[in-house]
């Protein structure tokens, strides 16, 4: 985690890091955190040696695009953009907020986890859902599929309703489920006019005194980043076919060549991914430049 004068770290993540700026006299701030995109990318789980130009910026500015679509919906953490130039473009100011600790998932398309569950039992973290649904199926609207915040390294697991009203409380549990679910029914809503679908999402929310409800409770803010292909599986609507494993908006090139003989490498093997070629880098790099292009109609850079 790089060094910022003026800022003192707080936490890496796989991708991003959290930093806490110093007042006046050197002291960590308690309200505010500057959070920090990194050009790292995961495949597999794991993050890879070689990172992609631009990335960090590319998503905190389709990040900040997406929270102002939603801003009718839901308050969101950010302050202010005016951060120090090592991080320019690709680092936010925020409200430090009491984050409710749950992983709030909602699932437009069913895949990954969900499908698994859907096979086994019919329905996905409790929703019933109809027969016959497979890989990349729409579902009739989106669903809520919690998960539990996973210590380092530990898998995420699935949570049922009333495991999040035992954690959180059902009244706090109904407004993040209603909100989830309306953020990425208002996300597939503008991505599908621009070929764009976004099949689920995960999104963070914090609790904020001062963004009250009127009625005295703490208002509930979204937090972290918000809909873009880090969060959220983003595919090629021109592509989409349900019934196999839909192809990744973003990660395709990665996955196609660390899967191929080219790569030399064994997913089950343990050891780290190898180096990707150059060509690969800049491909991927095109997709996450062309996803924030289409979905938000300005030109990158
Ligand atoms: C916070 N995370 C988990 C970095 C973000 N506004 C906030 N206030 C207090 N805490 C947090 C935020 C935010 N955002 C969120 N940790 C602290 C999300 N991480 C994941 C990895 O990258």
């Amino acid at each position: 985690m790089a060094d910022l004068p003026g800022y003192h770290p707080v936490y890496s993540g796989k991708v991003r890091d959290l930093y806490a700026p110093l007042d006046d006299a050197g002291v960590a701030r308690g309200d505010q955190l500057l959070l920090v995109a990194s050009d790292r990318i995961s495949a597999y789980d794991v993050v890879l040696d070689t990172s992609i130009p631009d990335k960090g910026v590319v998503l905190t500015q389709l990040s900040l695009w997406w929270f102002e679509q939603l801003e009718d919906l839901v308050p969101n953490h950010v302050i202010s953009t005016d951060v120090p130039a090592a991080v320019a473009g690709r680092a936010v100011l925020v409200r430090r907020l009491e984050m409710v600790p749950v992983e709030c998932i909602a699932r437009a398309y069913l895949t990954g986890g969900g499908l698994e569950e859907y096979a086994r039992v019919g329905s996905v973290c409790g929703v019933p859902l109809p027969e016959g649904l497979v890989d990349g199926s729409r579902l009739p609207e989106p669903i809520f599929t919690p998960t539990t915040k996973a210590s380092l390294g530990e898998h995420d697991l699935p949570m049922r309703v009333h495991e999040v009203d035992a954690l959180i409380g059902a009244g706090l549990r109904s407004r993040v489920d209603d909100l989830t679910r309306r953020i990425l029914a208002r996300g597939n809503e503008i991505a599908a006019r621009r070929g764009i679908l976004i099949a689920d999402t995960k999104v963070e929310f914090g609790l904020d005194p001062a963004a009250g409800t009127g009625s005295g409770e703490p208002g509930v803010v979204l937090a972290d980043e918000v809909l873009t292909p880090d969060s959220s599986r983003f595919w090629p609507a021109e592509r989409w076919e349900p019934g196999r494993q839909q192809d990744s908006y973003d990660k395709q090139f990665v996955r196609d060549w660390l899967t191929s003989p080219a790569s030399g490498w064994d997913r089950r093997s343990g050891e780290a991914p190898p180096t990707l070629p150059d060509e690969v880098v800049e491909r991927t790099r095109a997709k996450y430049v062309e996803a924030y292009e289409r979905l938000t109609g300005r030109r990158f850079g």
